[in-house]
Order: structure tokens, then C-alpha cells, then sequence
């Protein structure tokens, strides 16, 4: 008996001894989900993936490739939706938002094909020679108002670069969530990407290092993306609001 109670106290202080955080709350409509309820569980406790650039954990992490047992909450294109971890993000490193369509029911999307496309990124801001980074418990973004209803996985991604590649490695704390936008129109967003493939080792966002000549910074992945209305690339996150005759068109 005094064996089993050991054993089982082991991996209970190995991983308190490095507790990581892992996005596991969405928060829509001013109502915060319950742990796991949209977000997609992943299996590998609260570690991040730290595999090579081409692995599909990439996507929304171990475990994350079904979501069979997530529920999926419905959005309004143009709200803000909430992302809460356990415990605030600790390690510095830029934040990425992304969307892909689902062909059907976001809960059987696996998250493939060149259909990812990122809505935000934060980066760090440079003050006087240091640069300091949004490090907190939670994370919004707006879901863009021109974009097609339907079901979506909605992904954060927090790319950690305390430990500079090649020497080190980068981590990816990621989570998908599982949404439906409604209200939603008639926009094409562009680029989109693939994931895996959305970052390479040879990108100055994840070659960066932080403790040295660290003045400028570019978030890995694509550019947040824009969409074509009324013949004009605008942020595709912006409702445009175009005076006609009839009224207002978006
Ligand atoms: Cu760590």
C-alpha cells in the first residue's frame, strides 16, 4: 500500500515541478466555457510541442487531431472570443490567432489542408533598447466580420523562444477550439496556409534570439490576413462600412 502511494505521488510532483500552461477555457459572448468544453484536450499534459516544424501535433497539439468529445459554441463574426490558460504564460515569445473552415462539422476537422489563415498576432513592443511581450492569462481576438458562416477550428498559438534555436529549441503552446460564426459574410481570406508548414526553422521569428541585438521582430507564420471588398485590400478583421445609395454595405 505504502508502495502504490508512492508510485502514484511521482509524476504528480514531476510535472508540478515545471508547471506549464495550456489555453483550455473559451470565453464567448461574455461567458467563460468550462475547462475542455470548446477547446480540444490535448494528451501531453502540460508540455508544449516541441517536435520538428513538419509534425502534425502542430495543428492543436497531442491529441488535439479529433474532437469528438469537444462541444462546439457558436460565435458572432465580429465578437470577441477569449482564450484563459491554467496558469499565465511565463516565457517569452509572440501570440498567433488562426482559423480553418471545417468541410463539415468542426468536432471531425483534423485541421488539414491549406486552409489556415491568421486573423492576429502580438509581438513584442520595443522600448529603449528592451523589448517586453504581452504575458498574461488570457488572450482575445476578434473574429473577423466578413468571414463565411460555418463551423471553424479557431487555434492560439504561443510560440516560445526563451530557449533560442539552434541551441535551443522553440516551443508551441497551442489549442484549438471548436466555434460556429454566424452573421458572418461573404469574404475570401487570404493567405492561407498549411499546418504543418506555417513556420521554417529558417524564419527570423523563430531563429530570434531574445538576449542578444534583439531590436525588431517578426511574428513566424503568414501575414494576418486581408480580403478583398469593393475592389480594396483591407484588414480582413475590419467591418467596412461603404456608404451606397440604398444604404450601408459590409
Ligand atoms: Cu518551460
Amino acid at each position: 500500500m505504502k508502495l502504490l502511494t508512492s508510485l502514484a505521488v511521482v509524476p504528480l510532483l514531476a510535472s508540478a515541478a515545471h508547471a506549464h500552461y495550456i489555453f483550455q477555457y473559451l470565453t464567448v459572448g461574455g461567458s467563460k466555457g468550462s475547462q475542455y468544453q470548446y477547446i480540444r484536450p490535448n494528451s501531453n499534459y502540460n508540455s508544449p510541442v516541441t517536435k520538428d516544424l513538419g509534425s502534425n501535433d502542430l495543428r492543436c497539439n497531442e491529441g488535439g487531431a479529433t474532437g469528438s468529445g469537444t462541444a462546439t459554441t457558436t460565435v458572432s463574426a465580429g465578437s470577441s472570443v477569449t482564450f484563459t490558460a491554467d496558469v499565465a504564460v511565463y516565457h517569452q515569445g509572440p501570440v498567433a490567432f488562426y482559423m480553418a473552415k471545417a468541410p463539415g462539422n468542426a468536432a471531425d476537422y483534423d485541421g488539414s489542408g491549406q486552409e489556415w489563415f491568421k486573423i492576429k498576432e502580438i509581438g513584442p513592443t520595443f522600448n529603449g533598447g528592451s523589448a517586453s511581450w504581452d504575458m498574461g492569462l488570457s488572450y482575445s481576438v476578434n473574429i473577423p466580420g466578413s468571414v463565411p458562416n460555418g463551423d471553424y477550428l479557431l487555434r492560439i498559438e504561443q510560440l516560445a523562444i526563451h530557449n533560442p534555436w539552434p541551441a535551443g529549441i522553440p516551443q508551441f503552446y497551442i489549442s484549438c477550439a471548436q466555434v460556429t460564426v454566424t452573421g458572418g459574410g461573404s469574404g475570401s481570406p487570404s493567405p492561407k496556409v498549411s499546418i504543418p508548414g506555417h513556420v521554417q526553422e529558417s524564419d527570423s521569428g523563430y531563429t530570434a534570439n531574445i538576449y542578444n541585438q534583439f531590436t525588431s521582430y517578426k511574428v513566424p507564420g503568414p501575414a494576418v490576413v486581408m480580403a478583398r471588398i469593393n475592389g480594396a485590400e483591407r484588414n480582413y478583421g475590419t467591418k467596412i462600412r461603404v456608404f451606397a445609395p440604398r444604404g450601408f454595405v459590409e
